[in-house]
């Protein structure tokens, strides 16, 4: 077995559940609601609230809770994450996040990244796939939420409770020679894989195979969000958390338990306008 040496703050701590929730996109509602789901209390000021029944749970977003959804419910995601972050993160670390390719691109584009070259096509893209870019040029201060989350987004987190179970948690899915590094191109393969809007046409499996000629019989899981997905995608120790919860679909979360697994989800509110998108199936191995 490879042996890694694990950075200490990409390691969660044991003793403690994980609620693992996969895109949110701006589904605020959703994200609320599943939370809701798992025991979790929410005020009338919108913060989580720590009871005793509740001491032990932690959140871990996988990453992209912003783009695709509506202004109004995009500012409403990043104030309930910003103050949730800070609230529950005040004694011990409960809240956790993970950086997705749509927090960094928003990230590159409103911090003037030099290498983001703007032609024609990136301002179309910008409009069209990287909606928080507008909103946050024109409120400086969600702007500055933004920024304080951007920064504390870790690439991949790792829960390991024993040598039979561990859970790997990125964004994107990548092959397992990246997972969990921490050299410039293991990250950015852990925030992004290649692109299906690039690559239509072509079957998931086909264009990442690794996922799947990867997979393991057993417990160390590796849970990934990225690509929007019809419901939970799970082949052997590879998990797709991204149920296209903008799309109208679910927001699905994995709940983690000292070495025991299990998921959740919640049906889109209709609260906003969803997206469209055509799926692309992961493990569609039967045609
Ligand atoms: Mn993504």
């Amino acid at each position: 077995m490879q042996t890694v040496i694990l950075n200490r703050q990409n390691l969660l701590p044991l003793g403690h559940d994980y609620i693992i929730v996969g895109d949110v996109h701006g589904c605020i509602d959703e994200l609320k609601s599943l939370l809701m789901k798992q025991g979790l209390t929410i005020n009338n000021e919108g913060l989580i609230e720590i009871t005793p029944q509740t001491l032990h749970k932690s959140i871990v977003l996988l990453g992209d809770f912003i783009d695709k959804a509506n202004e109004e419910k995009l500012t409403e995601t990043i104030k309930f994450i910003h103050r949730n972050f800070h609230h529950l993160n005040q004694e011990k670390k409960r809240f956790y996040l993970i950086r997705g390719n749509h927090e960094e691109m928003v990230y590159r584009y409103i911090s003037n990244d030099p290498t983001l070259e703007i032609t024609p096509k990136r301002l179309e893209e910008k409009e069209k796939y990287y909606n928080t870019v507008a909103l946050l040029e024109k409120d400086d201060h969600l702007k500055q939420l933004f920024l304080e989350l951007y920064t504390e987004c870790a690439i991949w987190f790792k829960y390991a409770y024993n040598e039979d179970f561990s859970a790997t948690l990125t964004h994107a899915p990548c092959p397992v020679k990246y997972l969990a590094q921490s050299d410039k191109q293991s990250s950015s393969k852990m925030v992004k894989c290649i692109s299906r809007s690039k690559n239509k046409g072509m079957k998931l499996d086909d264009l990442i195979p690794y996922i799947h000629q990867e997979a393991q019989d057993n417990q160390h899981y590796h849970i990934f969000g990225h690509l929007s997905q019809p419901n939970i995608r799970h082949y052997k120790n590879k998990i797709c958390l991204d149920t296209s919860a903008i799309y109208g679909q679910t927001l699905s979360c994995a709940i983690i338990t000292k070495d025991s697994l299990s998921f959740d989800s919640v049906s889109f509110e209709c609260q906003q306008k969803k997206a469209s998108q055509t799926y692309n199936k992961l493990f569609d191995f039967h045609h």
